[in-house]
């Protein structure tokens, strides 16, 4: 059945990573048949005996409902996935070395779909692409099948604004922007996602949604930077950065980012170059942010060996504990993580780095295992556990208590340490 009031029910969801299996996941078991397609068959086999491959809040329960109802099956057969309804592409785009976007494993994905759709086919695109990619995305498809985007199929880009550790909840309460390369792909659009989605929805053309999408994360990160740089300054000035913020936002128009070690995970380190990659000229203020935040773990190592010189301990004898490796708190997700490139600026001028992350596999066993005989302890990931540190019993097994925060985790400064933090130019 062509054009409006479209019925979905059997759809195929491309990739099966952060976001495309918990989407699969909601659209399962909100009653549509789902094939997830995945080219990692280790995951595949995971995800259909029950078990996600990511660690997120309510994910093993929700895929578990949703296997079991029959609703949801992965596969890594594109065979499987003919005549869909819909289909919707989750796949990553990330950078290639030069800082260009590689939008290879969405070329793959689209011509997996071209050759898999049927006429009247709604083609999704959630993955964060630059400015006009759905319509030459749209423009392959006719050339692999010779049908014509917007009559005999539709497509929309429709950006995820899911923030991991809450997925599942704001699958369904955030806003949702549907970027139709025609009014009605976005109408057919809205129709497919409301399945779950109860958050407002929002219609427009796929370039302005793409535009939105990374809009929105490079705000974000323009202005951790302008807070990195308030942290600068406060080191200057003798402030304590934080206080300064929690003061500074109480005005009605003002709302500070929190500085720290950096800017990490698959999304705010890359999409600023997605925005600019086909600008014609320079914009400055968003590269200048990029370096500034990219710049942290460095800015970090500066804080720990400044300790070390004050207790005179040589760096080049120096052990040194890193607890967190997780881009953020209280996740798995080591994409981009500042924490490695802390780890990685600082390996080859110190004795030893130890690691402590508790999401984290291949990391010391307890954070008594990282800090045994150790002279300074960094802390580079804001995960909920490290507030619960008691420092004067962890201290009592290092050889020298240095303690540097990188994510505002320590309050106050524990007894008997030689503390340094990001921003606390008050000490
Ligand atoms: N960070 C700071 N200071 C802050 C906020 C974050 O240093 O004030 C750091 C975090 O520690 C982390 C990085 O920035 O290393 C990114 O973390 P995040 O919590 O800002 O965002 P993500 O990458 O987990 O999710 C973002 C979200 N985008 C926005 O909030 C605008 C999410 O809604 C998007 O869906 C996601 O990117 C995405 O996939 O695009």
């Amino acid at each position: 059945m062509l054009g409006g009031n479209m019925e979905f029910r059997e759809i195929a969801v491309i990739g099966l990573g952060y976001i495309g299996l918990p989407t699969a996941i909601m659209f399962a078991n909100s009653g549509l048949k789902v094939v997830g397609y995945e080219i990692r068959k280790e995951v595949v086999e995971k995800i259909n005996a029950g078990k996600a491959h990511i660690s997120e809040p309510e994910i093993n329960t929700l895929l578990n409902r949703a296997i079991k109802s029959g609703n949801l099956r992965a596969t890594p057969n594109p065979a499987e996935i003919k005549g869909k309804d819909a289909y919707i592409i989750c796949v990553q785009t990330p950078l290639k070395a030069g800082g260009s976007p590689d939008l290879s494993y969405l070329e793959d994905a689209v011509d997996t779909v071209a050759m898999s759709m049927r006429k009247g086919s709604l083609v999704v695109i959630e993955s964060t692409v630059p400015p006009m990619t759905t319509i030459r995305m749209a423009e392959r498809i006719e050339r692999i099948i010779g049908m014509k985007a917007g009559r005999d199929f539709y497509m929309v880009h429709a950006p995820e604004r899911v923030m991991p550790g809450r997925i599942f909840k704001e699958l369904v309460y955030n806003s949702r922007i549907f970027g139709g390369i025609t009014p009605e792909s976005a109408e057919l659009a809205e129709e497919l996602y409301r399945a779950f989605v109860r958050g407002r929805v929002f219609k427009t053309s796929s370039t302005v949604s793409e535009v939105v999408k990374l809009m929105e994360n490079t705000f974000r990160d323009v202005n951790i930077a302008l807070a990195n740089e308030f942290a600068f300054l406060a080191h200057q000035y003798g402030v304590n950065v934080f206080e300064a913020i929690e003061l500074a936002n109480t005005h009605p128009r003002v709302r500070i980012h929190t500085p720290g070690i950096g800017v990490g995970g698959h999304c705010l380190p890359k999409d600023p170059h997605l925005l600019l990659w086909p600008a014609k000229e320079d914009f400055g203020l968003i590269k200048l942010a990029r370096e500034i935040n990219d710049s942290m773990p460095l800015f970090t190592k500066d804080l720990l060996f400044s300790a070390l010189r004050e207790l005179n301990v040589p760096p080049e004898k120096a052990v040194v504990a890193v607890l967190g490796l997780a881009y953020k708190g209280n996740s798995d997700d080591t994409r981009n993580s500042p924490a490695l490139a802390f780890v990685e600026a600082i390996k080859d001028d110190v004795a030893e780095v130890r690691t402590y992350d508790p999401f984290v596999g291949g990391t010391a066993g307890n954070i008594e295992g990282a800090l045994n005989g150790a002279d300074a302890v960094v802390i580079a990931t804001d995960h909920s556990v490290f507030k619960e540190i008691n420092w004067g019993e962890v201290g009592r097994l290092m050889r020298t208590r240095i303690l540097v925060d990188g994510r505002h985790v320590v309050e106050r400064p524990p007894r008997g340490f030689l503390f340094k933090g990001i921003g606390r130019g008050d000490l």
